[in-house]
């Protein structure tokens, strides 16, 4: 059944100035990107959980394998496009005075909806970063594959400027988003299984700090409990129901 905006939670839309949003690996399933649990089909490769493939002493030991393995995602990223939640949420970011979308997703395709200033908490899967001088790269699908890619600063090897399992989050942006969900009023968390830390702990900063915490998953999560509302539905139907005039609110 599809979840529709009960008519207080469009009240609050309408009246909020200040509003966050965190995405997960949901916000782009409609588009075709596996998610990593709930069999989405990205969670194991080549036999590794994708944690232990996506984790920083996978780098030490094996930085070949792990630039297969985003090689792979890349190839499949690649070929999708924006869905309608990724669309709903460019349109968002011009109804309110202050808008903050936060992502643990690596894709891109906030930016490529439209979306500005995305916190990306996780890196992003197309671009590399030097192991020496930091030196950064973007990557496309027409390079030739140099595994790994030698840095054009320095000539050292690079590896995908992603935040894996077990790395320090980019402080600056963290830190960014974790204020930006203590000031809001209405923090909406979007496709996330909400299991990884410390991306996790910002719907529970914003609740904490006075936010009206609003769900969007098709299943319950770590998070329902803490949410003040759970809309029970893909995000790609959901988000576009905010957009809809008054007289369609259907109660
Ligand atoms: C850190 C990039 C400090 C890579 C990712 C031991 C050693 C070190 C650290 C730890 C440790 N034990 C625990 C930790 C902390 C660890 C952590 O939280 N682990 C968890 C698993 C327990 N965190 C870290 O390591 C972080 N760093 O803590 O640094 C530190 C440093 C050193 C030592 C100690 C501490 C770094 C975490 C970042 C890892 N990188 N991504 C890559 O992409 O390969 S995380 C990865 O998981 C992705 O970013 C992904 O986004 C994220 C979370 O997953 P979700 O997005 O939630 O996706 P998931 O598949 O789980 O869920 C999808 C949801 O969507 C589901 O709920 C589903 O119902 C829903 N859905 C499905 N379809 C739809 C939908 N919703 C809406 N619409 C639909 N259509
Ligand atoms: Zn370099």
């Amino acid at each position: 059944m599809q979840a529709q905006i009960p008519a207080e939670l469009r009240r609050r839309f309408r009246a909020a100035r200040r509003v966050c949003v965190l995405t997960g690996a949901g916000v782009s399933a409609e588009s075709g990107v596996p998610t990593f649990r709930g069999g989405g089909g990205a969670a194991v490769w080549k036999g590794m959980p994708f944690d232990v493939i996506s984790s920083a002493a996978m780098i030490e030991r094996d930085l070949k394998s792990v630039w297969e393995w985003f090689d792979y995602r890349r190839d499949l990223i690649g070929s999708v496009h924006p869905n309608p939640a990724h669309e709903a949420l460019a349109r968002w970011q011009n109804l309110f005075g202050d808008f903050t979308l936060v992502t643990q997703n690596i894709d891109g395709l906030h930016q490529a909806a439209g979306s500005r200033e995305v916190i990306e908490l996780h890196g992003n899967i197309w671009r590399a970063k030097c192991m020496a001088c930091g030196a950064t790269e973007m990557l496309s699908l027409e390079q030739t594959r140099l595994r790994p890619p030698a840095c054009v600063e320095c000539g050292s090897e690079m590896r995908p400027d992603v935040v894996l399992f077990g790395e320090m989050l980019p402080m600056q942006d963290f830190t960014k988003a974790a204020n930006k969900a203590v000031e809001c009023e209405l923090f909406f968390v979007v496709g996330t299984s909400a299991l990884v830390y410390p991306a996790a702990s910002l719907p529970e900063i914003a609740k904490g700090a006075g936010a009206y915490v609003v769900e969007v998953n098709p299943e319950p999560t770590a998070l329902s409990a803490v949410c003040d509302e759970t809309l029970s539905g893909k995000a790609g139907e959901v988000l576009p129901l905010f957009d809809v005039r008054d007289e369609d609110t259907l109660f």
